[in-house]
């Protein structure tokens, strides 16, 4: 009789399972918990301390590890010398070790846990036999997944070695990443020696960034509610590799805003960012700051959708709009396009940040913790004879906090909650400026608009053309050995300008 050891923390599936394992002609073996369940369905089942000569002990701390089930699982058919071997010690061939692990990642979840409940559902019995029937798939099958069952069940009809195998490398994957949960638990430093990443496939991508590249995404078992892993799609075609990179970038931007505010986003740049009072008067201003570029946008909204926003939105081609929540006559409106990506996505919790971000290099990783500074009227130094208005304050802010948002050099222009001219992503600075005000300009809003710089000025190049154009007051970092120089223009055109100390590059 072939045997199969059943021990198993999420029970769903598992009495359908086991009933199919003794309609093939297995001897069902388990643990406690396990041994009840399939007991009480009426099935014939061994505990497993029948089969070891030993109780389950400390707590169940020693369940299943024992020789008596390990070297059933991994001895190898193949050798006369370990099959005579188990004959001499009285011990049974397991073909079929079916286990799912303690929910550690459950329970650490879990608000107020403590260490010691946290400890105790570290599973080493479960992940050891899985790895014994792993190592040995040539001949056993390693169950770790309800969602396997029925395939398992055929596999062992057809005598499938090679789902064998797949379900041996879905083993070691899923024991590797349990593990890195555990590390990452007893050592929450975001930076350790080495770590592995616990991601998991959520979702086959049609391609990449091109029609030739080849993608997926994957979800962080601790992705936070407002992040696109636990995005709710209400409409429209699945998300792309691309529309994942930009909607992930506009949601990092809203959530950068407390007042209602529309970003408007194009390949991860932004081309628009209105604030207001209300969500339409900031949508009214995000499409003002560019009404050209939005078109194929992908749009972040920061407060609920009404009908009025949304039949703006509607007139629009527009490849995503995401939000808290819709007024149901605002979501009729949008969903008349077909193709349009509707998304509900909660703001982000305070708490949220500072996240790590990773890219990836060839043959490397690079993580940093993500850029939260945030700079207010208290950060700010001013270094001109001229002082900005309370106006300008509040508009070098905004611009500032869509500055760190653009790719570097980044230049911002904006005036009142609005951004009027974005340069992103040049070579030398001064080039970002040109690009910058060339847009604003032809912005009928212009008139008295301030400029932000994600880094210092290498020399007063920037400050000449942003005064001789029209700029009224200017926000930077400061710290160049030439900042003199910019403040000394700045000073000889009467415009104001004030630094921060914090540089936001992203490059
Ligand atoms: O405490 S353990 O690490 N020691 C063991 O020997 C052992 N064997 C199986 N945990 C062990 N298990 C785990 O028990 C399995 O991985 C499964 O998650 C759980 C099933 O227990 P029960 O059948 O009592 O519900």
């Amino acid at each position: 009789m072939k045997r199969a050891l059943l021990s198993v923390s999420d029970k769903s599936g598992l009495v359908e399972f086991a009933q199919g394992l003794v309609d093939r002609g297995f001897e069902l073996v388990s643990t406690g918990g396990t041994h009840k369940v399939l007991e009480a369905a009426g099935l014939a089942v061994t505990p497993v301390d029948a089969v070891t000569g030993f109780p389950e002990m400390l707590d169940g701390r020693v369940k299943t590890l024992h020789p008596k089930i390990h070297a059933g699982i991994l001895a190898r058919r193949d050798l006369p010398a370990h099959m005579d071997a188990l004959k001499e010690h009285d011990i049974t061939p397991v073909d079929v070790v079916c286990v799912n692990l303690y929910p550690f990642a459950e329970t650490i979840k879990k608000s107020g846990v403590t260490r010691a409940e946290a400890i105790e559902q570290i599973d080493i019995g479960g992940p050891s036999a899985l790895r014994a029937a792993a190592k040995n798939s040539d001949s056993v099958w390693a169950v770790v997944d309800p969602a396997d069952y029925d395939a398992v069940l055929a596999g062992i009809d057809a005598d499938d070695a090679d789902l064998r195998q797949q379900l041996a490398a879905k083993i070691f994957a899923t024991t590797a990443a349990y593990d890195a949960q555990i590390a990452a638990y007893l050592n929450p430093e975001p930076f350790p020696e080495s770590f592995t990443p616990t991601y998991t496939k959520r979702q086959a991508l049609r391609y990449g960034e091109n029609s030739h590249q080849q993608a997926a995404f994957y979800a962080a078992p601790d992705a936070p509610a407002s992040s696109l892993a636990n995005a709710k799609q209400l409409h429209g075609k699945e998300l792309s590799y691309n529309n994942f990179k930009d909607a992930d970038a506009a949601l990092t931007m809203v959530n950068e805003f407390k007042k209602p505010t529309v970003v408007a986003v194009k390949h991860m740049n932004p081309c628009g960012i209105g604030q207001a009072d209300t969500i339409e008067g900031a949508w009214d201003k995000a499409y003002a700051a560019d009404s050209m570029s939005i078109f194929g946008g992908i749009i972040a909204l920061n407060r609920n959708v009404d009908l009025a926003t949304a039949e703006k939105m509607h007139a629009l081609f527009l490849e995503i709009i995401m939000a808290p929540s819709y007024d149901d006559d605002a979501y009729e409106v949008l969903a008349k396009k077909k193709n349009l990506r509707i998304l509900i996505v909660p703001l982000a919790e305070a708490t949220e940040v500072p996240h790590i971000e990773s890219v990836s290099l060839v043959g490397g990783l690079l993580r940093q913790t993500s850029d939260d500074a945030v700079e207010t009227a208290d950060d700010l130094t001013v270094v001109t004879d001229v002082k900005p208005t309370e106006a300008q304050i509040e508009s070098l802010l905004f611009a500032q906090q869509v500055v760190k948002h653009v790719k570097s050099n980044a230049i911002v222009i904006a005036k009142d909650g609005q951004t009027l001219g974005i340069g992103a992503g040049q070579m030398n600075r001064i080039g970002s400026v040109e690009i910058a005000l060339k847009q604003a300009q032809e912005n009928p809003e212009f008139a008295g608009a301030v400029m932000a710089s994600d880094a210092f000025f290498p020399m007063d190049d920037c400050v000449d053309y942003a005064a001789k154009h029209g700029i009224h007051a200017i926000i930077q970092p400061g710290g160049s050995i030439k900042d003199k120089d910019s403040i000394a223009m700045a000073n000889k055109y009467g415009i104001a300008m004030v630094t921060t100390g914090v540089r936001h590059f992203r490059h």
